[in-house]
């Protein structure tokens, strides 16, 4: 059976990790899996993805019967989680979680690797590698701490508390509650509305972001203009400011 379940609907791919009994735990098929739907997801045809686990649980993290003790190695790490991160970091469009139940360890991290986030009120975030006597990987050192601030990052690394739906609201962690079972419904209909947007700004506007955490003001304002005239060429802008003069609804077509 497949590890990961791909579902496209309209212009949104759902991609679903699917080893339920385990809580999703990511195992060597799954990241290779993922990486073929995420490559998938570069289709122009798509304009937004769902990322989303099935049978109550986002994911548990690394699969631990499967790494043991020792975990992967360097080279193991660099093709399956560093490929992944950088992949749902790098692809142009809007990447949306849906959080049902556990995310932990590497599934947090995943989480945080998303664009936007929602969690069912019954989500529980745990970062859960230093409980193993592990540090945090898949770029939770990068996402956390520019999420909830240093301090709070190192009490959720080192402690490794369970941090309930709300908390994680309060948090920052994620960015819109569901009623329980309902986050996946809500997140595709988020993931619908940011398709029908204007998609080549979304892209410009993730390129920026991602930028940011590298640049200074000033190479920063400079990107922004750089980017800036980028969108102001884009036939979206035209319809954008055309719907606005005509009041209307835009009908953008991420181009
Ligand atoms: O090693 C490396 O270098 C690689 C990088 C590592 C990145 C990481 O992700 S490290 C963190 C790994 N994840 C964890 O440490 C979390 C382990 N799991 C738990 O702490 C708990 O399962 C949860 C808090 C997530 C959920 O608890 P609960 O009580 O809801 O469920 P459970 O009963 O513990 O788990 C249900 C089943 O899933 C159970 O199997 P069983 O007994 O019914 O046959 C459990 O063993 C299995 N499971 C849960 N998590 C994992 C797992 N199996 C393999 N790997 C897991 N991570």
């Amino acid at each position: 059976m497949a590890t990961i379940e791909t579902h496209v609907s309209g212009s949104v791919l759902t991609i679903e990790l699917n080893r339920p009994t385990r809580l999703n735990a990511l195992n060597a098929t799954l990241l290779e899996e993922l990486s073929e739907a995420l490559s998938a997801a570069e289709d122009p045809a798509v304009r937004a993805v769902l990322l989303t686990g099935r049978g109550g649980a986002f994911s548990a993290g690394q699969d631990l019967q499967e790494a043991g003790v020792g975990g992967l190695d360097y080279q193991e790490h660099l093709e399956r989680y560093n490929r992944i991160v950088l992949q749902m970091r790098r692809l142009p469009k809007p990447v949306v979680a849906a959080i049902e139940g556990v995310a932990a360890g590497a599934g947090m991290a995943l989480t945080l690797a998303a664009d936007m986030r929602v969690a069912g009120r019954d989500a529980v975030f745990v970062t859960a590698f230093a409980r193993i006597g592990l540090v945090p990987d898949s770029g939770m050192t990068f996402t956390l701490p520019r999420t909830v601030g240093w301090g709070r990052a190192f009490e959720l690394l080192a402690l490794s508390p369970e941090i309930p739906a709300e908390r994680a609201l309060e948090l920052g962690l994620v960015n819109r509650l569901s009623e329980p079972g309902r986050a996946r419904d809500d997140a595709l209909t988020l993931a619908r509305e940011l398709a029908g947007g204007p998609t080549r700004t979304y892209a410009l506007i993730k390129e920026g972001l991602n930028a940011s955490a590298r640049l200074g003001l000033e190479e920063t304002l400079e990107l922004e203009a750089q980017l800036q005239k980028v969108a102001g060429s884009s036939s979206d802008h035209r319809e954008g400011v055309a719907a606005f003069l005509e009041k209307r609804r835009a009908n953008f077509e991420g181009r």
